[in-house]
């Protein structure tokens, strides 16, 4: 709640005086799912509501682009919010990952979700049931980004190969590119596809997000 854009504070006292001045005497949930407001105050006012959300502040770690701290770390990572124990997705946000593998994600409605993570190269990563609290940041670390999916479907297989076969040996930006182009199996985001990427994707041939 606030007045004149700042924040009224709860009331010190539960005698009904209005300390301080103005101060919230209750809040309420209504069984209707509105909220109600009893605020104490001596003078007339703009008032407004504000929302504090929920955020999340997470972590992940690169297969093939170096240690973290490498300037390979910093990549476009999409994060989808699902309903627990569901495939409905409630919400989906892309940021960028510092160079450590560090990623913030702003408000979001307070509650659980299960939280998948990935990058375009990279199989996706699965959180279950994180909680979010308004006002407070979740920390997460979700690990592993496996890397290898050329062509962004969450899974590692022959496609993926003929793709790299196909441009094997060349030179690319691809991997540095914002968004990143669809192939690309720069893997290690050297600026050549060769035999380095062909063992990235190699180590992890079969293998499907989100784990
Ligand atoms: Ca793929
Ligand atoms: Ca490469």
């Amino acid at each position: 709640m606030l007045r004149n854009g700042v924040a009224v504070p709860p009331c010190s006292s539960g005698d009904g005086s209005t300390t301080p001045d103005p101060c919230i005497a209750k809040r309420e949930a209504l069984p209707d799912g509105d909220f109600r407001f009893s605020v104490r105050t001596s003078a007339a006012s703009t008032w407004g509501l504000a929302f504090t959300g929920a955020s999340l502040s997470g972590e992940v770690t690169f297969q093939g682009r170096g240690n973290s701290g490498d300037a390979r770390w910093a990549v476009s990572l999409s994060v989808t919010y699902l309903q627990t124990n569901s495939s409905t997705v409630v919400a989906t946000a892309t940021v960028t990952t510092s160079n450590t593998g560090q990623f913030a994600v702003g408000a979001m409605t307070p509650g659980p979700y299960d939280v998948v993570v990935k990058y375009p190269q990279g199989l996706s990563r699965k959180a279950l049931a994180l909680s979010f609290t308004a006002g407070s940041a979740t920390q997460h670390s979700f690990g592993v980004q496996r890397t290898g999916d050329v062509d962004n479907n969450d899974l590692v297989d022959i496609v993926d190969f003929s793709r790299l076969r196909a441009a094997f040996g060349g030179a690319t930006t691809c991997a540095n590119t914002s968004p990143m182009p669809n192939p690309c199996a720069d893997l290690d985001a050297n600026g050549l596809v060769d035999i380095v990427d062909f063992s990235l994707l190699r180590s992890n041939f079969g293998q499907s997000g989100p784990t």
